[in-house]
């Protein structure tokens, strides 16, 4: 792939953090690095682990492949490949190729003089992924409260563990994790709106400047968080998603294990309702 111009001022030698200049190099645009390697050879062999499980199981239909967790039988021990240890190694796979990945952006940061921002968002998505399939199944004693690798199965089992806490809505860091999620894409509606905008103001008419852009919102709310600022404020909302996520996930069964909607008994249980002169 051609080299961009500005590519030749940007693409810097070091700033790796294993491996020295042994493997500080690019294939085609992408850079390699020690930890480009190790991504790669995580992900080929956890892909080739899934095409081993599926060949294994009862169908080719790609919605109704899945690979499962251990019986819960197994506790935390090792299972027999074919009895969820297919899923203990693919699980181990996917958190190396995620954690190399994560290091690689790392190594891509040190390069460019960068804040690690970036790897440290992407490893709050894999802190969510670690506490369904690691913390959760630990605190619990066993393997095979990690979610099966499947499209539909995943589904499935998210419904199920939903049941098994009567209605999971009730859940009050999921509602937390829920709110967040939704302002996200509020907040990127509203940025992605403004910026295309700006950037397409109509036939024969010049792109316009963040002045405009801070303007509008003036205009119709009073108010204009900034160019960066808007960044921070999507960063914050993305990143609180995830750790609410994988609190509201960690909470049910190794500190909550009824109902959730029994959770809010507190609110009911408060001194001051017996004092009411009514009731
Ligand atoms: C803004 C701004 C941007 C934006 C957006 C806003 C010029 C390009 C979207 C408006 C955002 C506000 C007021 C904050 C919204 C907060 C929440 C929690 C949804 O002012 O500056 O830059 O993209």
């Amino acid at each position: 792939m051609a080299m961009l111009s500005f590519e030749k001022k940007y693409r810097v030698r070091g700033g790796t953090l294993l491996g020295g200049d042994l493997f500080d190099f690019w294939l085609g645009p992408f850079y390699v690095g020690f930890f480009g390697v190790t991504a790669a050879f995580f992900a080929l062999l956890g892909t080739a682990l899934i095409l081993w499980g599926a060949a294994m199981g009862p169908t080719w239909n790609l919605w109704q492949i899945s690979i499962a967790p251990p019986d819960l039988s197994y506790g935390l021990r090792f299972a027999p490949l074919a009895e969820g240890g297919l899923w203990q190694l693919i699980t181990v796979c996917a958190l190396g190729a995620f954690g190399s990945w994560a290091l690689r952006e790392v190594e891509i940061c040190r390069k460019l003089g960068m804040g690690y921002h970036v790897p440290v968002a992407f490893s709050v998505a894999i802190f969510a992924y670690f506490t369904l399939v690691v913390i959760r199944p630990v605190l619990m004693g066993a393997w095979g409260h990690g979610f099966p690798y499947g499209i539909f199965s995943h589904l499935d089992w998210v419904s199920n563990v939903g049941y098994q806490y009567l209605h999971f809505h009730y859940n009050p860091a999921h509602m937390i994790a829920v709110s967040f999620f939704f302002t996200t894409t509020f907040a990127l509606s509203l940025h992605g709106g403004l910026v295309l905008s700006s950037t397409n103001p109509g036939r024969g008419q010049e792109v316009k400047t963040p002045e405009h852009e801070d303007t509008f919102f003036r205009d119709i709310i009073g108010y204009s968080v900034g160019t960066l600022g808007i960044h921070r404020v999507g960063l914050f909302l993305a990143l609180a998603s995830g750790m609410f996520s994988a609190l509201c996930i960690v909470l049910s069964g190794p500190f909550w294990t009824r109902g959730w909607p029994e959770w809010w008994g507190w609110w009911l249980n408060l001194p001051i309702w017996s004092q009411w002169p009514i009731a």
